[in-house]
This record gives structure tokens, C-alpha cells and sequence, in this order.
């Protein structure tokens, strides 16, 4: 069923919405509904969906989804994908329920909003579908961990900020006037990733963040945001991005004002993509904290675990690396 079809049911049998319908209405396989986590076969080959987050399809993204797929294909498992359309987190909402209407064995899903894809995993958990969370977190208010999906699958998203704000207090010895971009509002990343760094900055008496606003984790905000924040905090010596795509748009502003990024003006990014750190060996970024997309192997090992039988932890933690000058070569041949 599409997501206009879902919602047009919504309203003929009088409910809220899509999302308030799934306790009344029947799951898409008429008659089966799960109150607990669904049971998985355990089977050579599975049919798995992958509900991914719309946005700008940077480097991290299409490395993310290639791993995904690649390593489902290389299983020999059926890859069920809709790459979207539209940022608006509804899109996605529609992309769940399709999956859902296919009847796959499991579902993976990156939640472009923690709180409007909440519902969407208690729905494919009503329809008896295991369901495991990755990259960005859900709401657990609604969608709750070992009761509606298997398990969450990421980054360590506050450490990312922490290992990002100590090469910076070692880097500058303390001292830094720092403009902060941070990611999507309301994201996991954009959250922690502040969080984390903020902290431990509050604590470095020579350390002041200038300002901190959101650029949704895109080149050209970053950009935009970088020409206009410059200008307007001269004494800025820091630009902290929470993600490589907007560091891109921060490099191409500084160097139309005429600033030279790593000499004026350090950035500090995280992610890991193969520009950045390319920006690194060149002296243009600072430093780059891994934040690793290539989730596939251990999606679909977990998946496998959890079909055995065996206890899944609730938080599976990819673990990141930081790079810079001293080891940005070695990473290389690894970066996307
Ligand atoms: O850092 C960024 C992407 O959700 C952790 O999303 C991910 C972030 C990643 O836009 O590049």
C-alpha cells in the first residue's frame, strides 16, 4: 500500500492518521499481529528492506547504503530498496509502510526523524517484522528497544564530539574562539555530537564558543552559514562541523573570503570521507573524527543472531577512529 493509500485509510475508518490507526487497524498481513518482538526463521536466504533517511546523498549516505546493499547481495539475500524522494520525514514514513506491504523478513531502518519514524517501528512490529535501527536513533517514548525493534545499531555519537574537542584543546593548547555547525536539528548526530564537544570545552577557560547553529549536515548551508558567521565573529580562529558534507562548504566560503582554512581559520569535521580527508593531507582540515557508515556486515550479523536465538544487545556501537596529519595517509585506501 502506498503512504497516500495508507493515509486515505486512516481517515475513512476515522482515526488519527496513519500512525494512530496501527493499534485499530490489522497489520498488512490480515490476522497476524505481534505484541512482542516478532520471531525470525532462521533461513539460508532472507528478503531484508532497507527504509534509509532522505537528504542530500553525500559520500556518507551513498557509502552507507552501498554497504547495505552490498553485503545483503553478497549474502545472497533479497535487497529491497527505495532510494526516495523528498526530505520531508512523511516520505519515509511512506517507504516503511511499503516495506511493510511487501511482507519482508526484516527491516533496517536510518530514521531521518526520531520522533516521526517512532510509529512507523511499532508498525512493522505489529506486523510481525523484526526491525533494527541504524545510524540515527527513534524515539524510545514511543518505539521502545527489546519490545518494538531489535536493536539500535551506530556510532558513538557524544564521544564523536569528545575525541573532536580534545584534539582541538591539544591542538591549540586551550586556547580557541570557536564557530559551531552543527547537524540536523533534533538528529541523534546533531544532538550528541554537540553535547559531547560542548562539554568538555566548557571546562578550557581559553576555549568560547562564538556561536552554534544548525546547517542540517549540507554543503550549501554550511557554506552560506560560513560566509555570513565569519564576518560576523572576526575573532573566530575555529569552525567545528558535526559532519564532512557541511566542512566541504565551510572550506569553499573560507577560501572565497580569502581566508586560508588551517592557517586562519582550523576545521575540526567528523566523518571520514575520502575529501576530507584528502582536506587533511592538504592542511585544509584540522582533523577528522571517523564516523564509520559501512554498517552491512554487522546489520546482517546481528539480524542472524537474533534468528539463533542468541541475546542481542539493545546498542551496538560501531567503534570510530580520528584522524589527522599523522595517519590520515594510512586511513587512504579504507576512505569513500
Ligand atoms: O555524519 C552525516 C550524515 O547520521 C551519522 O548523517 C550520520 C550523519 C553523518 O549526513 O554525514
Amino acid at each position: 500500500m502506498s503512504f497516500e493509500r495508507a493515509r486515505l485509510m486512516a481517515i475513512v475508518l476515522g482515526c488519527m492518521g496513519v500512525v494512530a490507526c496501527g493499534g485499530s487497524e490489522p497489520a498488512a498481513d490480515e490476522g497476524t499481529t505481534c505484541e512482542g518482538l516478532p520471531p525470525l526463521e532462521l533461513k539460508d536466504t532472507y528478503r531484508v528492506g532497507f527504509a534509509q533517511l532522505w537528504e542530500d546523498h553525500g559520500p556518507w549516505r551513498d557509502a552507507n547504503t552501498a554497504s547495505m546493499r552490498d553485503e545483503a547481495l553478497a549474502r545472497g539475500y533479497d535487497f529491497e530498496f527505495d532510494p526516495g524522494t523528498s526530505a520531508d520525514p512523511a516520505e519515509q514514513v511512506g517507504r516503511m509502510q511499503d516495506l511493510i506491504d511487501m511482507k519482508v523478513d526484516a527491516i533496517f531502518i536510518a530514521p531521518h526523524d526520531e520522533t516521526v519514524l517512532a510509529p512507523s517501528v511499532v508498525q512493522a512490529r505489529r506486523a510481525c517484522i523484526p526491525v533494527f535501527v541504524v545510524d540515527r536513533a527513534v524515539d524510545t517514548q514511543i518505539a521502545i528497544p527489546g519490545e518494538d525493534y531489535v536493536s539500535y545499531l551506530a556510532s558513538d555519537f557524544r564521544l564523536e564530539g569528545e575525541l573532536a574537542a580534545e584534539w582541538l584543546i591539544e591542538a591549540t593548547g586551550g586556547e580557541a574562539k570557536i564557530i559551531e555547525l552543527e547537524g540536523t536539528i533534533g538528529s541523534s548526530p546533531g544532538v550528541q555530537r554537540k553535547q559531547g564537544f560542548d562539554e568538555l570545552i566548557a571546562d578550557e577557560p581559553g576555549m568560547e564558543i562564538l556561536v552554534s547553529e544548525s546547517a542540517d549536515f549540507n554543503e550549501e548551508k554550511g557554506y552560506e552559514a560560513t560566509l555570513r558567521l565569519v564576518e560576523e565573529y572576526p575573532d573566530a580562529n575555529v569552525i567545528y562541523s558535526h559532519n564532512d558534507a557541511m566542512s566541504f562548504g565551510v572550506i569553499t566560503a573560507l577560501e572565497e573570503l580569502g581566508k586560508v582554512p588551517g592557517e586562519d581559520i582550523l576545521v575540526v569535521s567528523i566523518d571520514g570521507t575520502r575529501k576530507a580527508i584528502d582536506y587533511v593531507l592538504e592542511g585544509k582540515i584540522g582533523v577528522v573524527v571517523e564516523c564509520n557508515p559501512k554498517f552491512g556486515p554487522v546489520a546482517y550479523d546481528t539480524m542472524l543472531d537474533y534468528a539463533r536465538g542468541e541475546d542481542v544487545p539493545l546498542r551496538v556501537n560501531n567503534v570510530d577512529r580520528v584522524f589527522d596529519i599523522n595517519n590520515a595517509a594510512d586511513y587512504l585506501p579504507e576512505a569513500y
